[in-house]
Order: C-alpha cells, then structure tokens, then sequence
C-alpha cells in the first residue's frame, strides 16, 4: 500500500502509515503475538465492509444490506471450521479478549470463581487479573508453573481446583513455551464440575496446522485471536460445540458487543483461506524450529530460559541467573535502538515488577513470515546475547544495528 490518496488529504496520518510501514521493514518483528499478515489480508480489512452494520449474524440482521457481509461471515465461519474442526465458530470478537469476555459472560455470573494462569507466570490480564473487567467481576485464583521446571504444575493445579471450587478453569497462555497438556485439565475441569476454557490466541497457527496438540473438542470453549501465528485478519473467534452455540452467539452480540468489524471478519476469511492453503503447515513447522534455533544460540551464550528452551514459538529468557544487574526493560530498549523488537516480559517467581521485570520474551511467527530459518534466527540469538551483555555500549549497539539492517535488507517484507 502507497497511501497516496490518504496522503492527499491528510499528509500527517500518511507520513505515519508510511513511517510504520517502513518501520516493519527495517526492523525485525521479535515481540511473540505479533506477525506480517499478507497484502491481501491488508486490502480486505480496508474494504468498503468498514462501513456496512451487520448486526446479528448471518441470516439473520437486524439491518437490510448485509447480504456480502453474510457471505464474508459464512466464508470466514467455514474455513475456520475446517481449520480447526470445531463444531461452531464464532468469527465476530473484535479481539482475543473480547472472546474471553464473552465465554465468561456466557457462563458465568458476577461472583462465581475463576482459576486461571498467574500473569506473572504467562498467563493473561483478560484471564482474571485485577486490573481487567474479569478480575472485577469474578473471583479469581491462580495456578502456577512450576518453580524448578518452568512447566505447568498439573498435579498443584489439580490440587487448587479441588480447593478453590471454580466455576471454570482457563488454560491457554500469553508467555508459556511448552506444550499444554489440554486432556489433563480438562480431567481436573470434569472432576470439579468446572467449565474449561482454552484460550490459544498465541498458537492459533501452530494448532491449525498441528505443530501443537489441540483443545477443539476438549475443552468446552476455545477462544483465540486471529492475527497472531495464523496470520489473519485482526480481531478474536470463538469456537464450541453445538451445545453452547447459543449461549456464545448471544454473550458477543448483544452481550458485550454491537456491530461486527466486517472489514477486519473479511480479513479472517482471507487469512484461514491461505492457511488452508500448502504452504502454511510448512510455515508453523519453521515457526517452532525458529524459536527452538533462537534457543539454543541463546543457551549459547550463557543465557537461562524459562522451562530450558520452548515447544512452540517463543523463548522466555529469564535475566537474573546470568546478570543479575540488568532488567527486561534495560534490554528491550537497547535492543530496539539496534532495530530488534521485542518486549520485557515476566518471569515465574518474579523479584521486579510488571513494568521492569526481569525477563524478555521473543517470537519467531513475523520473522519465518519474512523468511528466517534456522540460520538466521541463531544469528539474530548471537546479537541479542551481544546486547544483553552490554546493553550501553554504543559500539556494540552499532555493530548490531549494522547486522540488522543488513538481516532485514537480505528478507525483505514490502517492496
Ligand atoms: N498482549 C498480547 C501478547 O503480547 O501476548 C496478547 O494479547
């Protein structure tokens, strides 16, 4: 895109569009729930379904003129059928937390109790944290990974939800490397008389192409969002069994929602229709082998990740075993003056806090897009090393900026 008719008329927003556009080309796309959606992708979210209300769902509006955003909705919900072979899909969540929002508004009611993932330990704020609506309206507990290995603690969550009582037990995490064990809680979930809901926003992809096991007709509720490893348009789904069809359905519109985004629902049909394509199972196979490359060259170098290394397709470093001295935030912004983008993330057990905390995650899901393999990611894993261990040294910081720049030259992404 050229943005040469919003330059036009608006030369201020253009020189941003345009800015951001050349920002993601010269940078590499480290931070875990990000990707590079194709050009297609793009043009359908900027159709002209931006300015039709659709309200209802297919078939059924409460508003005449729905009848392309009927078959826009009808594509998306059927290709996401296949892709995940769920029973029902529903595709109109403007995000992946608004598809949890609407699966606790299905089932629950103000009060009822919540066990889910501890933020700090990977988990989510629209899984119960305190600051988010569902950290008002229900009670929360949490469970944890486990403090030696990093992984879930099954055998403790088990053990929590039998004292805890919960109505419904989320799994499904924001900063969690390994594979889940979706059956194990679902058996908790049944043993307590709790609904599970699993929220894979961060390995739509990998489950879609089954780089990782999946929830779909084990969990009661799946809820993802759309942008992430799948790469599609932006914004959540939700899928169930026939069962809660209904319920779901009527908790997103009228429940927390209005009209439908079509525009960015046109952009999901486009995306599941090119992951149902050849090409993606071999993307999300090179998503995982890339974090695991990125892992190994950051072991290399001395640094500690959290659970030893990954499943899928980030790397949790955790910053404290190797130097104790330098935060997340102290690496996240010394990386990105070298161009490499990423954030400062949590780590189990953490000392700092939310804002500074001791750790950094990295993805591989935007950087495969842009044709990153195994080389590749162990090379970009050597200069993280190199700018963890001397974020302030502006002579390193341009040796690194130099290897950036000539890495994204090498894999462009827009021409
Ligand atoms: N905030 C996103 C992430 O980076 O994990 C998820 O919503």
């Amino acid at each position: 895109m050229t943005y040469e008719t919003v330059r036009e008329t608006d030369p201020a927003v253009a020189d941003a569009l345009t800015g951001e556009r050349e920002r993601q080309n010269d940078t590499l796309a480290m931070i875990a729930s990000e990707n590079h959606v194709s050009e297609a992708v793009m043009e359908a979210q900027s159709s002209e379904l931006t300015n039709n209300y659709a309200e209802g769902y297919p078939g059924g509006r409460y508003y005449g003129g729905c009848e392309y955003a009927d078959d826009v909705e009808g594509l998306a919900i059927e290709r996401a059928k296949e892709l995940w072979g769920a029973e029902h899909v529903n595709v109109q969540p403007h995000s992946g937390s608004q598809a949890n929002m609407a699966v606790l508004t299905a089932i629950l009611e103000p009060g009822d109790t919540v066990l889910s993932l501890d933020l700090t330990h990977g988990g989510h704020l629209s899984h119960g944290h305190p600051a988010n609506v569902a950290g008002k309206l229900y009670d929360v507990e949490h469970y944890e990974v486990d403090d030696e290995t990093g992984r879930l603690d099954y055998a403790g969550l088990d053990d929590l939800a039998r004292s805890a009582d919960p109505d419904v037990i989320i799994s499904g995490f924001s900063a969690y490397p390994r594979t889940v064990d979706w059956a194990a809680i679902q058996e908790t979930a049944d043993d307590v008389d709790a609904h599970h809901l699993a929220d894979i926003a961060h390995i739509t992809g990998l489950v879609a192409a089954g780089e990782h096991p999946s929830p779909v007709g084990i969990a009661d509720f799946v809820t993802g969002s759309t942008h992430k490893t799948i790469r599609a348009g932006r914004g959540g789904i939700i899928m169930c069994d026939e069962e809660h069809a209904d319920d779901v359905d009527s908790a997103v519109f009228p429940g927390i929602q209005g009209g439908p985004l079509m525009h960015n629902i046109a952009g999901k049909a486009v995306g599941f229709g090119e992951a149902l394509g050849p090409e993606f199972e071999a993307y999300a196979a090179q998503v995982v082998r890339n974090a695991d490359a990125l892992g190994d060259a950051l072991e290399m170098h001395g640094l500690s990740l959290v659970s030893g290394g990954t499943d899928t397709h980030l790397v949790l470093v955790d910053l404290r075993p190797s130097h104790p001295d330098t935060t997340g935030k102290d690496v996240e912004a010394a990386l990105e003056e070298t161009g490499i983008v990423l954030n400062a993330n949590t780590v189990p057990g953490e000392t700092r806090s939310a804002f500074n905390p001791s750790g950094i995650r990295a993805g591989t899901p935007a950087l495969t897009t842009r044709g990153f393999e195994e080389a590749e990611m162990r090379e970009v894993g050597d200069l993280i090393a190199r700018v963890v261990d001397a974020p302030e040294d502006e002579s390193v910081l341009a040796e690194v900026s130099a290897a950036v720049d000539d890495l994204a030259a090498s894999n462009p992404l827009y021409e």
